[in-house]
């Protein structure tokens, strides 16, 4: 068959496509309205999550389970912002990864708003300014992101997911060949963690052939306004600077992964087949031996599983005494998890129950 008529095949299934589309739309206009309504929560990662299950499990062709995934979570995001649009703040720059994994879970359509830092992600979405924020919590390389954890404990803000995504870098430019670029930009960092393919590849150019710049978001846009540069940077920061990718996937580490999660006020409760629940305590007898254990001993007589523990300063007071940050298996909305965390209600900060990624 030639070009035309495959192309002729291509418009009559989209034609069918944009029909099923519009009555899809159709439908989450009315589940919007009733959750208009009854005041309920528009996003539900897990029913998301469900969609995409139901559909990868089915004969699916030539599309694959990624595929699959970034296709609907595209429909998801336009259906959100016809149920209500919402802003979702990240930490910024604008080509970050933490704008990637916002992106990835919320959709192109969205409304994003770049900011700062963690502080100002937090106090977004406390004021009301943004319905959701997304900020690191973990690389699985570097460990925890503190400033994340101290922030949780000490605003009013629930965990409603994660998002993990690989730490992916790419080369981008607008030249077609290698052989035209005569500098890359990128930061320390990113050169660092891809030592491997730049000696490979550039590894007899000279040292001011290597660019250093703040951020690889801001390389690629120094790469989009000259000529014969490249920049060393996330997929996003190329897209938004529509700069065409030339080599893809040349960190040295490929099980570089840095976890994020969604901030919203409201704890969006739900369970699913695999849940975890984050909590903050601050211990009352800490300076009395086994308070740590004793906490922990309830979870195992419950047959709680423990993720997590890790211990951070209390910064309120001017001796040298920790909260612990732990993550357990489970839900608050199980009946042994709501027991514990209501019996020590005044040292256990409940901050999240919610799909557990890892
Ligand atoms: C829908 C949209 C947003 C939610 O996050 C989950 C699913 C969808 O497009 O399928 C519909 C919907 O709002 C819902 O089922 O609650």
């Amino acid at each position: 068959m030639d070009l035309n008529s495959l192309r002729g095949k291509i418009d009559t299934i989209d034609d069918s496509i944009l029909e099923l589309l519009i009555e899809r739309m159709n439908i989450v206009d009315e589940i919007g309205a009733l959750k208009r309504n009854q005041n309920s929560v528009i996003y539900h990662p897990d029913r998301e999550k469900d969609i995409i299950d139901r559909l990868a499990s089915k004969y699916t062709g030539k599309l694959t389970r990624n595929a699959i995934e970034a296709i609907y979570l595209e429909i998801f995001g336009v259906s959100r912002n016809l149920e209500l649009p919402e802003l979702i703040a990240f930490l910024g720059p604008e080509g970050s990864f933490t704008h990637q994994a916002a992106e990835s879970r919320f959709g192109a359509i969205a409304e994003y708003i770049s900011l700062p830092s963690i502080k100002s992600v937090f106090e977004s979405v406390e004021t009301g300014r943004a319905k959701y924020g997304v900020v690191p919590i973990e690389n699985n390389q570097e460990g925890m992101v503190k400033e994340t954890m101290d922030y949780l404990q000490a605003t009013h803000l629930y965990i409603i997911s994660e998002i993990i995504i690989p730490v992916n870098f790419c080369i981008a430019t607008k030249e077609n060949n290698l052989s035209q670029v005569n500098r890359i930009y990128s930061k320390d960092i990113a050169f660092n963690q891809c030592k491997g393919f730049l000696s490979d590849y550039f590894g007899q150019k000279e040292s001011d052939f290597f660019v250093e710049i703040d951020s690889t978001s801001k390389a690629a846009k120094q790469a989009s306004l000259e000529p014969n540069a490249a920049a060393l940077c996330s997929h996003i920061a190329a897209k938004i600077y529509n700069l065409p990718i030339l080599f893809d996937n040349i960190q040295d580490n490929e099980s570089n992964q840095t976890r994020f999660y969604i901030l919203s006020k409201n704890s969006n409760l739900k369970k699913t087949p695999k849940d975890k629940t984050t909590i903050a305590v601050k211990l009352r007898n800490d300076d009395k031996p086994g308070a740590l254990v004793s906490l922990l001993k309830k979870f195992e007589e419950k047959h709680i599983n423990l993720l997590k523990i890790e211990s951070r300063p209390q910064k309120d007071t001017n001796e040298f005494k920790f909260w612990f940050f732990i993550d357990i298996e489970g839900n608050v909305l199980d009946s042994s998890i709501e027991t514990i965390l209501k019996a020590q209600e005044e040292e256990i900060k409940f901050l999240g129950s919610y799909m557990n990624l890892c």
